[in-house]
């Protein structure tokens, strides 16, 4: 089990053929009952980040992802085209360094960065004492970069409107159905890198497929951040959010 957050794979596994010796059912049920209350109170936290960002008027996305799949590339790309018009912030979360808040902060836009050592995501808390150091948004777009794991960041609410997720095609078709907690919790995936289609064996059919398997409502746009193409469908869907805030 994952002792920093109380994941998910805590739970026993649903396919018995798989399970594996978790030890005394007592320590189990108190494994359970920690995980619990981790995410009710990190769901609380939540709730309150939700409201104060409601009570601005700032939409915020949760980008979540494998690490390398271009969230940062993608992030800088998106400031340039939507400020000045919209007022817009970062929080980055990464292990160790502030070498993407850095990259951010190239752009004009504030940064925060959080580094969560050995902790392999952002939760609430973090968020909510990060929104502390950075100004208000009004009618702005908050982007929290999380840490780049397709696992525990499923599980923490972090007070945002959606969940997008980074999906590169260097990672192959096959990633929703091998983390498909991370691909439910996504109303958004962007296929990122697809100036690279023609240099890889990667069906797109078939991604779309597996994307839709696991979540047949997840909207999904190719987009390529270092040529631009997609950018639109991106940016669309983010001025229509900030419509509905
Ligand atoms: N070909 C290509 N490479 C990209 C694209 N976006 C990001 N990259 C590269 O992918 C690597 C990881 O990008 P980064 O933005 O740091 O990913 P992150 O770890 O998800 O934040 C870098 O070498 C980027 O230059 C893209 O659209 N096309
Ligand atoms: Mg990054």
């Amino acid at each position: 089990m994952c002792t920093v957050c109380g994941c998910e794979s805590a739970q026993p596994p649903a396919d018995p053929a798989h399970h594996h010796d978790h030890g005394h059912p007592a320590l189990h049920t108190r494994v359970l009952q920690l995980e619990q209350d981790i995410l009710a109170g990190n769901n609380h936290v939540a709730q309150h980040v939700r409201e104060h960002l409601a009570q601005h008027h700032t939409l915020a996305l949760n980008l979540v992802s494998s690490p390398g799949s271009g969230k940062t590339t993608l992030l800088v790309e998106t400031i340039r085209r939507l400020s000045p018009q919209r007022p817009v912030a970062v929080i980055e979360g990464d292990q160790q360094t502030s070498l993407d808040a850095e990259r951010i902060r190239a752009t004009g836009a504030p940064a925060i960065q959080i580094n969560t050592g050995k902790g392999c995501h952002l939760d609430a808390r973090m968020v909510h004492d990060a929104l502390h150091d950075l100004p208000d948004l009004p009618n702005g777009v908050l982007l929290i970069e999380n840490v780049g794991n397709l696992v525990c960041p499923a599980s923490f609410d972090l007070g945002e409107a959606h969940k997008v997720l980074v999906f590169s095609i260097t990672e192959g078709e096959d990633k929703p159905l091998k983390y498909p907690d991370m691909f439910q919790a996504a109303d958004l995936v962007l296929l990122s890198k697809c100036d690279l289609l023609p240099y890889l064996a990667f069906d797109l059919d078939k991604a779309m497929a597996c994307i839709h398997q696991v979540n047949p409502k997840a909207q999904v746009f190719q987009l390529s951040a270092t040529k631009g193409m997609g950018m639109n469908d991106w940016l669309n869907w983010i001025e229509r959010e900030c419509a509905a805030t």
